[in-house]
């Protein structure tokens, strides 16, 4: 009974979603099933409604939006701490003329069976163009249950992608994000801590403390681990340098330390820049915001310097901003249509840089 209670938002959510006819390559940016919660006022609706999405990375590429978000899916691995549930398989594309236009779902680009390193967990994307190549990152377990981050490459954005056969050298963790500098350079930030297993890495050497999600966390006194970045080999198939340990320091210019939950690094980093200036932004994982850190250079010190998106409906918070015509947007998830922590759906949102720089705080549900 307790299952078939579990299951049944999840079940009522598909049988509406199956009422609204036959789930078409098209979705309309505006949801037609109600929310999990009656009462909750969400500040979207869901893009994506015949199948579940999440960690929206968003790029504007040929003047157009496309979208590489993780595909949820049910299975029958069981909740635990280190996400073993978040076992999806494949990846789809999304476009979409402008953020409150249609959606157009470009289908599978690329399935585990395609990646032959990968076994399972293919984690949430992110894609890069660069001289009219379009390259997939993406981070899965191998054999060993050992997340890495593989790059599949294509000649649009849409793919198809054709993975590399091995994943980057000396890349691990998760949720890569590749930021194109204005000079050309490009740079992978990554990394994500407990189930996504950064805490297992010092100086980029796996040192195994322990299965529990905290076991090889510095102590609460002691800084934070940060994200990791690396520049990006000319071909964008490779690092072209060790990658290094990013620091997000307080207002005092302290790091910031592992036992200040609401502001440390989780997951989730991504970078954009807006009037010179560099944002990383990130999720602080159980205290649910993106937070976000400035600096004067991709590498940081990044300085935090307030919340971004305040927690959403359902456990993790995954997000990405981009330009559009002059406007700046925020692609995250929540998990209005199956209030399931592990089946979500993507959102879009304008943001606000304020005068002075600070973005307006976002609040996705009330
Ligand atoms: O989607 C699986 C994981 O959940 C992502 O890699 C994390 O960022 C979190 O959103």
């Amino acid at each position: 009974m307790k299952n078939l209670l579990t299951y049944l938002p999840a079940c009522c959510a598909l049988l509406m979603l199956a009422s609204c006819g036959n789930s078409t390559e098209t979705t309309e940016s505006t949801a037609t099933v109600p929310a999990t919660d009656s009462t909750a006022k969400y500040l979207s609706q869901p893009l994506i409604s015949d199948h579940y999405t999440a960690d929206p990375s968003a790029h504007v590429f040929e003047g157009k939006i496309y979208i590489y978000p993780s595909h949820d899916v049910e299975s029958d691995v069981p909740q635990d701490d280190l996400g073993a549930h978040f076992n999806m398989m494949d990846y789809h594309v999304y476009s979409m003329d402008s953020p409150d236009g249609e959606i157009t779902d470009h289908g599978k680009v690329l399935g585990a069976e395609d990646i032959p390193w990968a076994k399972r967990q293919l984690w949430a994307p992110d894609a890069a163009e660069k001289d009219g190549k379009y390259y997939l990152y993406f981070p899965a377990k191998d054999e060993k249950d050992i997340f890495k981050i593989g790059v599949a490459v294509g000649d649009s954005p849409i793919g198809p992608f054709t993975a590399q056969p091995q994943p980057i050298k000396g890349s691990y963790s998760i949720d890569p994000s590749v930021f194109g500098d204005s000079d050309g350079t490009y740079y992978m930030y990554f990394g994500g801590i407990w189930g996504g297993q950064l805490q297992k890495y010092r100086n980029n050497k796996f040192e195994d403390k322990g299965s529990a999600p905290t076991d090889g966390l510095p102590a609460d006194d002691q800084p934070a681990l940060g994200p990791i970045i690396a520049k990006m080999s000319d071909d964008m198939l490779q690092f072209a340098e060790s990658p290094k340990e990013i620091k997000i320091l307080d207002e005092n210019g302290s790091p910031i330390l592992n036992g200040d939950n609401a502001r440390r690094f989780f997951e989730a980093a991504w970078i954009h820049k807006y009037k010179g200036t560099y944002y990383l932004s990130y999720s602080t994982g159980d205290t649910h915001f993106i937070a976000y850190a400035t600096g004067d250079n991709p590498y940081g010190p990044f300085t935090y310097q307030g919340v971004v998106l305040n927690p959403v409906e359902g456990w993790t918070n995954h997000h990405s901003i981009v330009e559009v015509k002059g406007k700046w947007f925020i692609y995250y998830h929540d998990t209005q249509l199956s209030g399931k922590t592990h089946l979500r759906n993507i959102k879009v949102a304008e943001l606000t840089h304020l005068e002075d720089g600070s973005i307006q705080p976002i609040t996705p549900v009330e």
